[in-house]
């Protein structure tokens, strides 16, 4: 087959369909990459005119430009915006588009997921558009502290926004993580071992596993406070026994570890760039990714360190404040491994490094400025004031934009094949450094004066005028060296001229595919010997375009790619992709319904929608998988693979692995929140305690073992070609046994809104009660694939899934059924 032919062979394969209909149907990790990319950057727009709008009202004492409660709109509004609907999509957008690029295959692990996390972040992210627009958006500050959001402080829809709206743009974030970890781990190119990995795939792996674990107490904390407006759930209220110091650990539990999940990814584009720029290798590869792995474990311990102010236990303080100058060390680590990766080069100063110099100088300054604030009495003094909001802006934006700006104009020609000529970028960039730094300096000095953030005026008398001026003037500075950027993109990417394949030189394998590159990446895929494959082989884009490498040879019309082991990288299974469908934005649309549904309070129509979803994922898995044995497959070069279907450990298998990673650190923080107010919470103990009842632990506990071991008797009989129905329909019915305990259980516990106590436990029932549902369903899902035969000895690879999610059921069941009965018994 000739390169030619080949290449209009792929392109059939798959080619996302034209025009409109292919943005709602595309399936593809690079129209989805370009489309989370452009939404992200519009949401930058919105948060920066609001950024324009907050400092145009602060300019000058008694200002009128804007009444008190539009100006917490807004800077709630822009908070938020900045940090969910702006970084974290950055991330997942860049993410998705470059990662199959980098790892040398085809797509990321799961195409329909990618889709579906994009719909759900568009959709949710319009439902805090909308409430900006009619003027009832969320005004109580970007972290939600309750009592001010609870339903006797804000009791309008505004805050109802926030917690709904938010929670529906993690659910992207989550599968996004989900989807990145298991590309990472197990789609990349034959050859390349963990070591050989591009630097950017490690940042990636460590951000996505920190989303998995940081993002849920978020997620529970939203779901608490939205049943406390919604029903009286008294979580937070402190004369019901609640407390609200649980949402502010919630929160910052979450909000901590965001920090470096924005960090994490910017550091990543740095550490790409600059050995490409300086002409060198980058130093201490090992040290590095040591040190972004250190980081996020460290960053976990931290989250303390936001509430230095709310009356925690000296020992405690003492301990979190070490902590937190403790994080300078693996921050430092890099830094130095970047200087060095410079010094031993040659470096040029394009437009890319321009901005990683700016990202240098704001970021160390941020650093500095972190490390004074994380000295408790210096903290108390701050604390509050402009100088915090200033230090953060140092951080985000020289640890976050500066970065991603570099990485724009470095990856530009592959996303267009174009080459830049104007020297706008240049100019662009000088006015956003000094205007960036004009704006914060002066924060930083007014905030030390004593200027409180989040205030909508100030007193002439108070000497801050002329500061405040200047910082305003200043951010419009950066404001239109940032519209210059945007100009400069466009022209880019539509009137610049053609260019050349990798005009950076660089030695990865994204530059390896045409540019801008085909839907399918590689015509065949690389075996890949060392870091820079590209440096190694500059012969190979065309070896691949003529087939020379695995996959070469496209058979069927078939999306086809394969995975590897680990940490070897030995290829191990032909996976099959599914082809372009509207599933993905119709089950968002669905998802979306259930959100309206709380958020207007039609409460009739939330079990439709959760139905809806329900029936959509059906269709969704039953169109995987096969009938027949197909047995190994030809994947080129010698070699003979066997289908991801017929495997015991498939993607889908590591997926679960994740996805139940993210769901176990949600009950933990339920776990958490239930002992926290049981220990701490003012008003303990309740009046009532759940009456304990042995037989409805013993039953419980007993029926979710016996299902869990019921479905591996199952897989047992299965491997040995017999049937395993009977396992299967033994582990249904101690599944339903399981669910009516739990509905006793909850039909038993005091009524949830006189007390904290029969809250918690209210909520630990409904998730243990809901998942006990959800492994029922799977169960029947199951047992219907092998009456229509997509079973056998072979493809048994869903039964392993199932088994996954029984076991967890059992874990949880255990733990809330003690959790539930214990405070009882000891009383
Ligand atoms: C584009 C340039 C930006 C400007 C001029 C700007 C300006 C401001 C100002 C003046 C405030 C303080 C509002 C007040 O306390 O009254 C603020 C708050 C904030 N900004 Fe920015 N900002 C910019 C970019 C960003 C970026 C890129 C991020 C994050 C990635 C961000 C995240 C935040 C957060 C989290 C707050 C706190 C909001 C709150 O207190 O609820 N900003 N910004
Ligand atoms: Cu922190």
């Amino acid at each position: 087959m000739t390169a030619l032919r080949r290449h209009r062979k792929l392109t059939a394969i798959w080619a996302s369909e034209p025009g409109w209909k292919g943005w709602t149907s595309s399936v593809n990790h690079s129209d989805l990459g370009r489309m989370f990319l452009v939404t992200a950057f519009f949401f930058f727009l919105v948060g920066g005119i609001l950024a324009m709008l907050i400092r145009a009202q602060l300019a000058t004492p008694h200002s009128a430009f804007v009444d008190a409660g539009a100006f917490a709109q807004f800077f709630t509004m822009h908070g938020t915006i900045m940090m969910f609907l702006f970084a974290i999509p950055t991330f997942e957008g860049l993410a998705i588009y470059l990662l199959p690029k980098m790892l040398g295959t085809r797509d990321l692990a799961f195409p329909r997921l990618t889709a579906y996390g994009y719909w759900c972040y568009a959709f949710g992210g319009s439902m805090l558009l909308i409430a900006l627009v009619l003027g009832i958006a969320p005004d109580g500050g970007w972290f939600m502290y309750p009592p001010l959001t609870g339903p006797l402080h804000s009791p309008g829809i505004n805050t109802d926004f926030w917690l709904i709206g938010i929670t529906f743009v993690e659910i992207s974030a989550i599968c996004a993580a989900v989807e990145l970890t298991v590309s990472i781990l197990k789609y990349r190119a034959p050859g390349m071992s963990l070591d050989k990995m591009p630097i950017f795939a490690w940042y990636a792996l460590v951000t996505a596993l920190m989303i998995l674990t940081g993002f849920p107490p978020l997620i529970l904390g939203s779901v608490l406070l939205e049943v406390e407006r919604a029903f009286g759930w008294p979580f937070f209220q402190a004369d019901l026994g609640g407390d609200s110091l649980l949402w502010q650990h919630l929160f910052w539990l979450f909000g901590h570890p965001e920090v470096y999940i924005i960090f994490l990814p910017a550091a990543g584009v740095i550490s790409t760039i600059i050995p490409v720029m300086a002409r060198t290798t980058l130093l201490g590869y090992g040290w590095i990714v040591a040190s972004a792995v250190a980081l996020a474990f460290l960053s976990f311990g931290l989250w303390v360190h936001h509430m230095f102010t709310t009356g925690i236990p000296l020992m405690g303080l003492a301990f979190f404040s070490a902590a937190s100058t403790l994080v300078a060390v693996p921050t430092g680590v890099q830094v130095f491994a970047w200087i060095g990766t410079l010094w031993k080069g040659r470096p040029e100063l394009h437009l890319p490094m321009l901005h990683i110099l700016g990202f240098f100088f704001t970021f160390v300054i941020g650093g500095l400025t972190g490390v004074m604030v994380a000295v408790v009495p210096f903290d108390w003094q701050a604390h509050d004031t402009a100088f915090i909001t200033a230090h953060l802006h140092y951080v985000l934006f020289g640890g976050f934009v500066f970065p991603i700006l570099a990485g724009i104009y470095y990856w530009l020609p592959l996303f267009t094949g174009r080459k830049r000529f104007f020297r706008l970028g240049e100019m662009a960039f000088g006015l956003i450094f000094v205007g960036f730094h004009g704006t914060f300096l002066a924060m930083h000095w007014v905030g030390l004066m004593g200027q409180r953030r989040r205030i909508e005026t100030h007193d002439a008398e108070t000497g801050w005028g002329v500061i405040n001026l200047i910082s305003s003037i200043s951010s419009f500075v950066m404001a239109i060296g940032l519209a210059m950027v945007l100009v400069d993109v466009l022209i880019h990417a539509f009137v610049a001229v053609p260019g050349g394949r990798n005009p950076w030189k660089a030695g990865t394998l994204e530059w390896a595919s045409m540019s801008p590159p085909p839907a399918y990446n590689f015509a065949s895929l690389p075996h890949v010997v060392s870091r820079d494959p590209f440096h190694a082989d500059p012969g190979l884009p065309n070896r691949l375009a003529k087939g020379e490498g695995y996959l070469g040879d496209p058979k069927a019309s078939r999306r086809e790619t394969l995975t590897v082991d680990i940490a070897t990288g030995r290829p191990d299974f032909m996976v099959i992709y599914p082809g372009n469908t509207r599933l993905p934005i119709v089950m968002a649309a669905v998802t979306g319904l259930f959100f309206v549904s709380i958020l207007l309070k039609l409460f009739w129509l939330t079990p439709l929608a959760l139905a809806g979803v329900a029936a959509l994922a059906l269709v969704w898995v039953w169109r995987l998988g096969a009938q027949v044995d197909a047995g190994p497959q030809d994947a080129g070069r010698g070699a003979n693979l066997p289908l991801a279907g017929e495997t015991t450990k498939s993607p889908g298998w590591w997926g679960s692995i994740f996805l139940l990673a993210a769901n176990g650190t949600f009950f933990g923080s339920l776990l958490f929140g239930y002992a926290f107010l049981w220990t701490v919470a003012p008003g303990w103990p309740p009046a009532e305690w759940l009456t304990p009842s042995l037989a409805e632990l013993g039953i419980g506990i007993a029926a979710a073992l016996s299902a869990a071991l019921a479905i591996r008797f199952a897989i047992r009989s299965n491997c040995r070609s017999a049937r395993p129905m009977t396992g299967l329909v033994a582990a249904f019915g101690a599944t339903v046994i399981a669910i009516l305990t739990f509905a006793m259980l909850l039909s038993r516990v005091p009524p949830p809104d006189g007390h904290a106590y029969a809250a918690t436990l209210c909520v630990l029932c409904a998730y243990a009660l809901a998942h006990a549902l959800l492994v029922s369903l799977m169960l029947s899902f199951a047992i219907a694939r092998i009456l229509r035969g997509y079973t056998s000895a072979a493809r048994a690879a869903e039964l392993h899934i199932v088994s996954l999610w029984t076991d967890y059921l059992a874990a949880i069941t255990i733990l809330s059924l003690l959790a539930a009965h214990l405070p009882g018994m000891l009383a």
